[in-house]
């Protein structure tokens, strides 16, 4: 019986090395395998031998049921294989023009930030960051701004829950970014010029111009013998820069208490050119910066002397700059994470 075994064993692997299509290989494996196949048959038989055939030829024809098994396991991987290839070299046409891969862009305010602190670079600014959360300390006190004055109001904060011994919140989410003036005076000896563009928090409501998270591009110069005039020539030069010779810049008073005297900048507003409308209130200006001479105060509190130094210093919004220059009238779009309008910059 164990030459039948083999017999059957080389037959079958002979015809499955030659048969040529996927479909052919139930057939072999029925007459082989099946119930009825020869290698099924002598296994059958195997319990009829005598006792001492019966474990010799019991074990010749498992082993080649198994390596029959294995061998048409692998014949069916291989006209996988063989079909897979077809279909792939039938499908790829080598001329047809590939996936566009989706570039990304830079956020507009980022552009604007960055636009914003070029311009001031031109004029020999350095560009500095700060921390977001910040001390009590930095975005008021030494701002001339002491616990329980009314300016605080000015600034709706949100604090950080983190209470000191005597009951204090002493640190908070800035409110904008003022808070580097005191740092970098602190860190510096004059002459300084530096701009901060950073993210500043308010507990606000929004509307078509305010956000309760934007940003704010702070300037700050201070050296001997700096006036007025040198904050209104370097803002001038900056409205020439951004918006271009004909753009109208208006300059008021305006109280903060970190500057004697204080202004805020006002540009024409884009969309009625200074007739007023929903977006500028009705006023025909849009503000975008507050601004003026550094008060003496807040040069004491970083060991300045008052009478031998000078500074001007500012605050913008590049929201409302980017607003302005591209006509945009409402703040909100930029948060949004509309790809529609984002795609636009
Ligand atoms: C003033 C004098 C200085 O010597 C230096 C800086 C300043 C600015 C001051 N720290 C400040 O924050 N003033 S501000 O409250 O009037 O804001 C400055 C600018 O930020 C505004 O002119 C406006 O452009 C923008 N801004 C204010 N609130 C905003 C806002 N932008 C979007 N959403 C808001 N909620």
């Amino acid at each position: 019986m164990t030459d039948q075994v083999q017999e059957i064993r080389s037959k079958a692997l002979q015809e499955l090395e030659a048969l040529g299509d996927p479909q052919a290989l139930e057939g072999w494996r029925i007459s082989y395998l099946g119930r009825k196949g020869s290698l099924t048959r002598l296994l059958r038989g195997v319990s009829s031998l005598p006792q001492e055939e019966r474990r010799l030829a019991g074990s010749a024809a498992n082993n080649a049921k198994r390596d029959l098994e294995s061998a048409l396991a692998r014949r069916e991987e291989d006209f996988k294989q063989q079909a897979l290839s077809r279909k792939l070299g039938e499908s790829i046409d080598v001329t047809l023009p590939g996936h566009r891969v989706p570039l990304g862009r830079l956020h507009p305010i980022t552009q604007m930030l960055r636009e914003i602190c070029q311009a001031f670079a031109q004029m020999g600014f350095q560009v500095v960051e700060g921390p977001e959360v910040e001390w009590d300390y930095y975005n008021f006190e030494a701002l001339n701004i002491p616990q329980g004055h009314p300016a605080r109001d000015m600034w709706d904060t949100l604090w950080i829950d983190y209470e000191t011994e005597d009951g204090r919140h002493p640190m908070l989410l800035r409110t904008h970014t003022s808070p580097m003036q005191i740092r970098v005076m602190e860190n510096n000896r004059p002459p300084i010029r530096v701009v901060v563009p950073g993210r500043v928090y308010r507990y606000e409501a929004t509307d078509a111009t305010h956000e309760s998270m934007f940003f704010q591009v702070e300037g700050l110069a201070v050296d001997q013998g700096i006036t007025f005039a040198d904050l209104k020539g370097t803002l001038y030069q900056f409205a020439r820069l951004l918006f271009g010779p004909d753009r109208k810049v208006r300059f008021r008073c305006d109280y903060f208490p970190f500057v004697e005297p204080g202004v805020d900048m006002s540009i024409d507003c884009f969309l009625c050119r200074g007739r007023g409308c929903r977006i500028c209130g009705e006023t025909g200006w849009i503000e975008i910066m507050g601004a003026g001479m550094v008060h003496p105060k807040v040069l004491e509190n970083v060991d300045y002397d008052p009478s031998v130094y000078t500074g001007f210093a500012f605050g913008l919004g590049p929201e409302r700059i980017a607003m302005l220059k591209y006509g945009i009238d409402d703040i909100r779009l930029f948060y949004a994470n509309d790809i529609r309008f984002l795609r636009q910059f």
